[in-house]
């Protein structure tokens, strides 16, 4: 049974990866499964037939068989807990892996996304040039204590991991802003996970689909 999961019929990003249906993309590419995709429109996405598989009207889902899962943390959860590659053998290495990816989502994430929400969805209010900077300076303490963790280590804990791709994948996030660029190692971290394989393929079908050159999977 091949896996199936949904993306944007075209990303709002125009294929720079940014939607969240690239990082489960590039753990299907490191974990060597394959996979198709089924695109869904904005209007679908809000209509009964995918709302039983996200019941948030979001992309991307995955479904695999009679498995059906939605929340990009939980399907890397997945694929890295069924097949190699993405999680260390030993048990406390591997329990601080799934820190790490719970990390990326739940303290990293949110003020990039406070950030990306104020700057888009919020740019016109008369209050916004008020906030921005506020909003900017959480990114920047966050990815702060980030960069100071990582150090001059290659990846967050060992040998990368199923945290290190929802990490970087969380830290793309704020490649439109230049934010990177006041944290040269963090910057290089994302680079190291950019220049892996699995990323490129990932990366290169996501950028397809976007630009009209769609596979049928990979
Ligand atoms: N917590 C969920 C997860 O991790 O799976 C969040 C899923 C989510 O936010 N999905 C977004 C979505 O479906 C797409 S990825 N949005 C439509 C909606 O809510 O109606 C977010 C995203 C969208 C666009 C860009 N972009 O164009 O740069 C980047 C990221």
């Amino acid at each position: 049974m091949t896996v199936t999961i949904t993306a944007f019929e075209r990303s709002p990003d125009g294929g720079k990866g940014l939607a969240r249906d690239t990082r489960v993309r590039w753990a299907l590419e490191e974990t060597g499964q394959p996979y198709a995709v089924r695109p869904v429109s904005f209007q679908a996405m809000k209509e009964p037939a995918h709302l039983a598989l996200h019941p948030f009207g979001q992309i991307p889902t995955f479904e695999d068989g009679g498995l059906v899962l939605f929340e990009t943390g939980a399907i890397v959860l997945h694929l890295a807990q069924r097949h190699p590659g993405l999680l260390p053998a030993d048990a406390d290495a591997r329990a601080r892996a799934v820190m790490w990816m719970f990390s990326a989502v739940n303290t990293v994430e949110p003020p990039i996304l406070e950030f990306v929400t104020a700057k888009i969805v919020e740019g016109d209010k008369p209050w916004a040039a008020e906030r921005m900077p506020l909003v900017a300076e959480r990114v920047h303490a966050r990815l702060a204590q980030l960069d100071t963790r990582l150090g001059d280590a290659q990846w967050l804990d060992g040998a990368f991991s199923a945290g290190d791709l929802m990490m970087v994948s969380v830290l793309l996030r704020t490649r439109p802003s230049g934010m990177l660029g006041a944290h040269p190692r963090l910057a290089a971290y994302v680079e190291r996970g950019e220049a892996r394989p699995a990323y490129q393929r990932a990366f290169a079908a996501q950028l397809a689909w976007n630009t009209g050159g769609a596979p049928a999977g990979t």
